[in-house]
């Protein structure tokens, strides 16, 4: 069975790659399948927005299983966003040290216990069968004060985990990914991915 990942970002492709490494499938991504299109994703929650792009590059290629992921930062002092929007959050182009500087310093009067954030990760699966299925994944942790690590990509340098005192920038991708938004999403889709397996072979 053909897996289609809808996603043009290069650091979620990698992590996601990783993270279904031990599925019996071949996993491609949009470019590697030949599909182009652009979705717009004017959904409001994370879940309507994987449902849109799992859809849409689904409409291309019907006999594929086809996966997308929606998530972003929730950052509490700042009322959850950049939330839906932390693709968009001070323009697509602007580079994430830009955007990462910005947010720690809209919480330079914010006390300790009001640094609180969490990443989101919601995983779409469009079926041949035309039924979608989704799961989500969360990791909480903090704004840190200083922007810290190379790994990773978009806000991690800023997202601080309190167990591994540091941010997910620092971590190696086995570390983010074992705790990460994204690796318990995926992980969770992969448990409906063996029922539905099952189901086919009946
Ligand atoms: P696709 O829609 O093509 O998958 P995208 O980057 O536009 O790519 P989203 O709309 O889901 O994806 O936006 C997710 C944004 O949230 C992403 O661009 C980062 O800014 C942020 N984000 C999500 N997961 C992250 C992670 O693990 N580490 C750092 N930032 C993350």
């Amino acid at each position: 069975m053909k897996i289609v990942f809808a996603t043009g970002n290069a650091g979620k492709m990698k992590e996601i790659r990783m993270i279904l490494a031990d599925l019996n499938a071949e996993v491609l991504s949009m470019k590697e399948a030949g599909i182009d299109i652009d979705v717009v994703e004017d959904g409001v929650t994370f879940e309507e927005n994987a449902i849109i792009k799992a859809k849409a590059v689904h409409a291309c290629i019907p006999d594929a299983i086809v996966l997308a992921d929606d998530s972003g930062l929730e950052v509490d002092y700042l009322d959850k966003q950049p939330g839906v929007y932390s693709a968009r959050y001070m323009g697509e182009d602007t580079p994430y040290e830009i955007k990462n500087a910005a947010i720690i310093r809209k919480l330079v009067h914010a006390k300790e216990e009001e640094r609180t954030a969490r990443f989101v990760s919601v995983i779409a699966a469009a079926l041949p069968d035309g039924r979608v299925l989704t799961t989500e994944g969360t990791i909480e942790g903090t704004i840190a004060h200083q922007a810290a690590g190379e790994g990773g990509f978009g806000y991690d340098p800023i997202f601080y985990v309190p167990e591994f005192r540091a941010t997910t920038a620092e971590l190696t991708a086995e570390q983010k990914n074992a705790v990460s938004h994204r690796g318990k999403a995926l992980r969770a889709m992969k448990r409906k991915l063996a029922v539905y397996f099952e189901e086919l072979e009946g």
